[in-house]
């Protein structure tokens, strides 16, 4: 096969409808987006952009009330039918994905709508090189997209393809820079804003609103004010013109995302305000314009006394936060990573969903795979969101208790866009699921197979490689939940120890006789007590807590017989082992698909397989060394531990 285009588009890559005439009616920015769409899907394959006449597919858009939702049906003819620009979008993209279905047999109408309002991206992107952070902090895919030289790029082609990417997967809203917001990146706010506006007008024509992260120090660092204390009136002032001025420049601009009190970067607590005062200050500011705060609940001491073990990380968002239930304006979003920690191959799901109904909630996935990879492992993460999104913490799944779903991206300028060409349908899956989180995962993998490579041959071996590989992943690194044992540097790699002494919070507590983290009430940190029933007693109990949080949530011997009937240090050898056989496995699934995916494509995943396998051998020996050198226990098969 030919090499793909440089810039390998992400998936959905539009599949062309071919020699279909297609009709589409009503006004509207959106509608325009969806007549060029449609131009350019039948040009050079003898369909046509119709006005009159017999058609295959009618788009009609009624009117302009902003509803993402649209109806499809086949009768004879195939018509999307929305009341607003953005559900017929939605629904000329379904079309799209459903290839030759639509229009096949008849179909009765279908109603389809996204579960929840927010489904955004949020960019760790600095808009220049950081030392210690790079440019695109967490960033697995090369610069960038937006910004180069500390300011927006000239050429914004890539943007406009990646836009035009998320909303055919429903993305509505962009956060264009780091939460980690620095002197530079502040600017964006004020004196950069004018590049700001070039961003929103490549964006905006796919139904996405653009936010910024903002500090907030902002009046300070940029105002020149004494203070940022959110009750002071003069700091009220500031934002409430520096709010002003871009949504005069920006009339649909998103609002604001903020990380405060976390890992160093300013908020409240400074003025002994509670981050209610915080947020609302913000919200305030928006609200005339009809913005939101996305405030982050990611707030713990990360200059922990390791030696301290009644401090717990776990417990911090849902300490600060939960007494706070009912005190924050209703244009604040709440964003909570959907654990207690960070963003880990295997956690519980965070408490402070279960705990806020009076406040409108988002949760935070990470689609770059700070620590599930790094975009260099095959670790397919559609099944642990759909796990995440579909928990039942509270009568109701995690899904049903928030207004929306928001993931870190993982796009840079890498020739395949997600550095790994397969973290692509990570990328797609996400959208799929912040939509319906209803949506089967081999589902959404499915679909992304047959938007992405033109062979029908590659899908089974693609589903064999990708479905699991999110266990796979787990198998070889930290076991049964108790989570990090990477490089602390890097974070990519293993360091059993590497944050143990560390002022981090994230330890495992490994002795001769055991592992794991006490977090009952009974005799440990009290977390399982933040959980509504009946989790608080599931977890809490050793007869009951599910295997794969076992450590997350108890300490216990060696010896330690799981649910499964298997010890714990004879399950960490067998997972560790099972692990890299797996990934040898995957070696050879992919050779076989060479000459069926572009030459490119193959190049780079098996140079990465390559790569995947060797760190999962080496994890694989890190770990069951060290619990062989602790516990002295052998393995029952008497494989070979170094
Ligand atoms: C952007 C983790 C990551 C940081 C990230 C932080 C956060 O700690 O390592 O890179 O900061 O989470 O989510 O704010």
């Amino acid at each position: 096969m030919t090499s793909p285009d440089p810039a390998w588009l992400p998936a959905s890559a539009f599949r062309p409808l071919g020699s279909r005439r297609v009709r589409v009616v009503g006004d509207g920015p959106l509608v325009t987006t969806v007549r060029d769409e449609v131009a350019a899907a039948v040009a050079g394959h003898g369909g046509a952009l119709v006005e009159d006449g017999p058609v295959d597919l009618e788009l009609v858009c009624a009117g302009g009330d902003g509803s993402e939702a649209f109806t499809v049906e086949r009768a004879g003819t195939t018509a999307v039918r929305a009341t607003g620009g953005a559900g017929l979008l939605y629904g000329f993209h379904h079309v799209v994905r459903l290839g030759e279905a639509a229009f096949g047999a008849d179909f009765p109408v279908e109603h389809h709508a996204p579960r929840r309002p927010v489904r955004m991206l949020d960019h760790w992107d600095n808009t220049e090189v950081h030392p210690v952070m790079g440019q695109v902090e967490r960033g697995y895919a090369g610069d960038s997209i937006f910004y180069a030289d500390g300011r927006v790029r000239d050429d914004l082609s890539r943007v406009a393809a990646y836009a035009r990417l998320l909303g055919s997967i429903g993305v509505n809203r962009v956060g264009l820079n780091n939460v980690n917001v620095h002197r530079a990146e502040a600017r964006l706010l004020t004196d950069l804003l004018p590049d700001v506006v070039r961003l929103a007008e490549v964006f905006r024509p796919h139904g996405i609103r653009v936010h910024l992260s903002v500090s907030f120090a902002a009046p300070v660092t940029l105002g020149g004010l004494p203070t940022a204390d959110p009750l002071d009136p003069g700091v009220r002032r500031w934002w409430d013109r520096a709010t002003a001025d871009v949504y005069a420049a920006i009339p649909d601009f998103g609002g604001y995302v903020v990380k405060a009190d976390s890992e160093g970067q300013p908020g409240p607590f400074a003025y002994g305000r509670t981050h209610a005062d915080g947020a609302n200050l913000l919200a305030r500011a928006l609200a005339p314009f009809g913005g939101t705060v996305f405030w982050r609940a990611f707030v713990y001491d990360h200059h922990q006394d390791w030696r301290d073990r009644t401090t717990d990380r776990a417990r911090a968002a849902h300490d600060h936060f939960a007494p706070l239930d009912g005190a924050f304006d209703p244009n604040v979003v709440l964003q909570v990573k959907y654990g207690p920690m960070d963003f880990q191959a295997r956690e519980p799901v965070s408490p402070v969903i279960a705990a806020m109904p009076r406040t409108r909630l988002a949760v935070e996935l990470q689609v770059t795979q700070e620590y599930t990879g790094q975009q260099k492992h095959v670790c397919h993460l559609v099944p642990q969101w759909r796990e995440i999104l579909r928990f039942p913490l509270a009568g109701d799944a995690v899904g049903d208790l928030v207004d929306g779903v928001v993931a870190v991206s993982n796009v840079g300028r890498d020739r395949f866009w997600t550095g790994h060409p397969l973290a692509q349908a990570n990328l797609f899956g996400f959208g799929r699921l912040a939509w319906d989180d209803r949506l089967a995962p081999e589902a959404v993998l499915d679909e992304w197979i047959g938007l992405t490579f033109d062979d029908p041959a590659v899908r089974e071996p693609l589903h064999e490689l990708m479905d699991g590989s999110w266990h796979t992943y787990e198998r070889y690194t930290a076991p049964l939940g108790v989570g990090f044992m990477v490089n602390p540097a890097g974070h990519y790699g293993p360091a059993v120890d590497g944050y143990e002494y560390s002022r981090w919070g994230t330890y495992h507590f490994a002795d001769r006789d055991g592992v794991g983290v006490d977090r009952t009430r009974a005799t440990g940190t009290g977390f399982t007590g933040q959980y509504p029933a009946p989790w608080r007693d599931v977890y809490e109990s050793l007869e009951t807590c599910p295997d794969e949080l076992l450590l997350f949530f108890h300490h216990v011997p060696y010896d330690h017989v799981l649910r499964s009937g298997t010890t714990v240090v004879q399950h960490i050898y067998d997972t560790h082992f099972a692990g890299v056989e797996e990934v040898a496995r995957m070696v050879e699934v992919w050779a076989e698909l060479e000459g069926r995916v572009p030459d490119a494509v193959h190049a780079r995943v098996e140079e990465l397989l390559a790569e995947q396998l060797r760190c999962a051998t080496e994890w694989r020996d890190q770990v069951n060394t060290y619990f062989f050198r602790k516990s002295g226990v052998p393995d029952a098969r008497g494989r070979r531990i170094h």
